[in-house]
């Protein structure tokens, strides 16, 4: 049998990286069957496009997993692969947290012809085998012979092929520079990010959270040596093909035994897999000095912090109080002493904010070194205490707001501003912090890094930009370029200016000096 997964686009951005989830059931597929992988992110095709795709390849099931945001999107895919007679399997966090709408057992109509709740690591070889025989059943739970919920326990760790995997589509690298790459840039030919699982699972419940239901506060991990041979084998592969790749560790708080991660980042260390990576970690972990030490050391280059708000009273009213806004600063210079820079998230929109929550935010976040800030709304997703807070209060505007979808809309009235007043401070929070004058502070305060160190930064900072701003054309991306073209002007001269020194000293090296200095290079 063929089976196609296809993951919907989100309408907004093109993600920077491809879901593990994908390539996860790919690999867990029984080796009789084919897997096709289609992310509308990196592949945009509508209805019609997707079904006489699959009709030509001749599927015989298609899987599609969606966050609650793209949840209107995969139903409209399903409905049209149902409708041209294929099966459809939905799985991943919505699905799970609103079984009945899949099956059309809210009174709506049915999209699925099965769903996968919960992770589906363990069912989805059984899903594959009915849906080959042509008796798939409504829902696939992961549970034991008791009927209690078994959570897999991540060991033994599937191989995810990813040297085989053509990943062309997620380059970094836009199409227009890598011919010049190819040919003066040896080593950046293209630029691939690898999302990559240490563990799963986080146990804090913050309230708007849906991790710590859906993965449960059992926390498991890989051992460490199965995410050292994956590092090896990536790593390897990029040097062969003069590329570069930077890993996300995609754990929910990759520091959450402070200790194993320790222990994975020696182990890193000793095997000599360092690879560029970034991961999610939560700012009262980062207290630990040895911790941040071999984040640098294992060439842990960024980190993901959850701040969501400055305000104690917030994250109270989050059960994020172990988030403490007073050592914020302190937490990113440690990070910065050692060269990691922080990507800082802010939510707005929370019960104690007030107009000016932009303002104040943003003051704070100048006064650190520099990151790169992202703000969202607070957003009540199903099965998460918060919507069972803001439900029972009677307070949604827009009870399924995944089924209109919004980027940046409150579905919700909050306590202290309106949800047009939300919607100015995150543009406000948005267009400063990545304004053109932000973006050569930002770079100024870095002056003292390699110039590579701040290419990349200013490079990432034009993609973050694009998270809020749709920077979805060529259009677009020109206009950015040409706003930010002293910063780029800049940086372009020093660069070549070092790159063309170092081709120069790499010619004037005397014959008699090289081995010498091989030698001392070897030691
Ligand atoms: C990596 C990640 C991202 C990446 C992007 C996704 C990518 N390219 O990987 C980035 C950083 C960009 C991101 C952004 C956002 N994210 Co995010 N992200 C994650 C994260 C940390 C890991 C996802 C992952 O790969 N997990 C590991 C895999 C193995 O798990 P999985 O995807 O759930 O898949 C398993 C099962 O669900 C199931 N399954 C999944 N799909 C399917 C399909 C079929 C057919 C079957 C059978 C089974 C199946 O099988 C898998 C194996 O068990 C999750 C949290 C988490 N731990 O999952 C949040 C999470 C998915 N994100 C979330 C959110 C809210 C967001 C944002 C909206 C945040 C924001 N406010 O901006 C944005 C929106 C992104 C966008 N523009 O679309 C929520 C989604 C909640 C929901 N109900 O929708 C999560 C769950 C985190 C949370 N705090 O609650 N995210
Ligand atoms: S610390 Fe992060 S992953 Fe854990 S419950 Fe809170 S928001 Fe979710």
């Amino acid at each position: 049998m063929k089976i196609l997964l296809y993951n919907p686009d989100n309408g907004v951005t093109r993600n920077f990286m491809p879901h593990l989830w994908m390539f996860l059931l790919q690999a867990i597929t029984p080796r009789e069957h084919e897997v096709l992988l289609v992310d509308g992110n990196a592949k945009p095709m509508n209805e019609t496009e997707l079904v006489n795709y699959a009709r030509e390849q001749g599927v015989g099931l298609v899987g599609i997993g969606a966050m609650t945001r793209m949840a209107a999107r995969a139903y409209r895919m399903a409905d049209a692969m149902r409708a041209a007679g294929i099966p459809v399997v939905m799985g991943g966090p919505h699905v799970t947290e609103v079984p009945d709408e899949a099956l059309g057992k809210d009174g709506g109509p049915r999209h699925a012809d099965a769903i996968a709740l919960g992770e589906a690591d363990e069912t989805w070889p059984q899903i594959v085998a009915d849906a080959a025989n042509g008796c798939l059943k409504d829902i696939y739970a992961p549970v034991d012979e008791t009927g209690k919920e078994h959570k897999p326990s991540l060991q033994p760790y599937p191989q995810i092929p990813w040297n085989d995997i053509d990943l062309d589509q997620f380059d970094m690298v836009p199409k227009f520079a890598r011919p010049l790459l190819k040919r003066y840039g040896s080593g950046w030919q293209a630029v691939h990010v690898i999302p990559m699982e240490s563990g799963r699972g986080c146990p804090y419940g913050c309230e708007f959270c849906t991790v710590t239901g859906f993965f449960g506060d059992s926390i498991r991990f890989r051992s460490n040596e199965s995410v050292v041979q994956e590092l090896l084998a990536l790593k390897k592969n990029a040097r062969e093909n003069l590329s570069q790749v930077i890993v996300f560790f995609i754990d929910d708080n990759f520091a959450i035994n402070i200790k194993r991660t320790k222990s994975l980042l020696r182990d890193i260390i000793a095997a000599d897999a360092q690879v560029p990576w970034m991961a999610q970690i939560s700012a009262n972990l980062l207290r630990d000095e040895e911790l941040v030490d071999l984040i640098a050391a294992s060439e842990g280059k960024w980190v993901f912090i959850g701040m969501e708000s400055i305000d104690t009273a917030n994250l109270k009213d989050m059960n994020k109080s172990f988030n403490k806004p007073a050592e914020y600063a302190t937490v990113l210079n440690r990070l910065a002493a050692r060269n990691i820079y922080a990507v800082t998230s802010f939510i707005f929109g929370m019960d104690n904010d007030t107009a000016g929550v932009a303002d104040r935010t943003l003051e704070q976040i100048e006064s650190w070194p520099p990151g790169l800030p992202v703000f969202g709304q607070l957003t009540p997703f199903p099965a998460t205490p918060l919507y069972d807070r803001i439900v029972a209060a009677n307070r949604l505007t827009r009870p399924k707001h995944w089924m209109e979808f919004a980027p940046y809309q409150m579905a919700h009235e909050p306590l202290k501003m309106s949800i047009s007043q939300t919607q100015k401070e995150l543009d406000e929070a948005w267009s400063r912090s990545y304004s053109p004058e932000r973006n050569l502070q930002a770079l100024e305060s870095l002056k003292e890094q390699h110039v590579k160190f701040r290419v990349i930064h200013l490079v990432m900072r034009l993609f973050f930009r694009g998270i809020y701003f749709p920077q979805m054309n060529t259009r677009a991306w020109l206009k950015v370029i040409a706003q930010n073209r002293r910063a780029i002007y800049s940086l372009s001269k020093e660069a070549v200016g070092k790159w063309r020194e170092g081709r120069k000293n790499k010619h004037q090296l005397p014959q008699s000096a090289s081995p010498a200095i091989s030698e001392k290079r070897a030691a």
